[in-house]
């Protein structure tokens, strides 16, 4: 029997508050759902510390680490600018000790062997076993190239594609981070950055029904439209 309420991903907010308020809305969010966010609520957006607040309001909510947070809590760390985008600049004024108390137990992956799946930002290398995987690649990886095994970061492997299609699981694998029009979905994962933040679709998805949820985005905030494909999509 499915326990009380919802187990329900949220893809890439990126600080897009007013999209966010509108997905809960939309989905009716009760205090018996479970809601796990993807990872990259803050940045680009306009409203990166309102979105941190809204995810911390909301009772059993979990959340993971995205690149973003990744960086921005190196830079904390390190004092290093090498770690700074202009683009942070905004965030780095919004944000609050308790806001960053908040990031800081942002998890690198989640798992739930309920449903024999897998949350994580970025993604896992194709054909490795996904518990090896390192923080650094979790958050970040978004091709992979079958052919010579390189992966990383879109456009530091030019022949690659998007990982997930070359991932078989189990586990089925959840992630963010790699943003294009739609939804992409295989029998072994699917992707939910839909990005909001380039004027697309803020993503949900039911866990356990396997169905989603999504918004229009409100505005474009970055000025850039949002990818058609993801690398390799046909
Ligand atoms: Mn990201």
């Amino acid at each position: 029997m499915v326990a009380d309420g919802r187990k329900i991903a949220i893809g890439d907010v990126h600080g897009c508050g007013r999209e966010l308020d509108r997905l809960l809305r939309e989905l009716a969010v009760t205090d018996q759902d479970r809601l796990f966010f993807l990872g990259d609520l803050i940045n680009r957006g306009p409203e990166s510390r309102r979105v941190v607040q809204r995810v911390r309001e909301l009772p059993g909510a979990r959340w993971l680490i995205g690149n973003h947070e990744w960086r921005l809590l190196a830079y904390r760390r390190t004092g290093l600018a090498d770690y700074i985008r202009e683009q942070d600049r905004d965030t780095l004024a919004q944000l609050q000790a308790d806001d960053w108390a908040f990031i800081e137990q942002g998890e690198p992956f989640i798992e739930l062997p309920e449903l024999n799946m897998v949350l994580v930002h970025g993604g896992f290398v194709p054909n490795r076993p996904w518990r090896t995987a390192e923080v650094e690649t979790m958050v970040d990886l978004q091709v992979f190239d079958p052919a010579s095994g390189a992966y990383g970061r879109l456009g530091r492997v030019p022949q690659g594609r998007f990982w997930l299609h070359d991932w078989q699981g189990p586990p089925f694998v959840v992630c963010g981070h790699t943003p294009a029009t739609d939804v992409f979905a295989t029998e072994w994962g699917c992707c939910l950055d839909t990005g909001c933040v380039y004027g697309g679709h803020l993503t949900a998805m039911d866990l356990d029904k396997k169905t989603w949820c999504q918004v229009e985005a409100y505005a474009n905030y970055v000025g850039r439209p949002v990818p058609r494909q993801r690398p390799g999509q046909v």
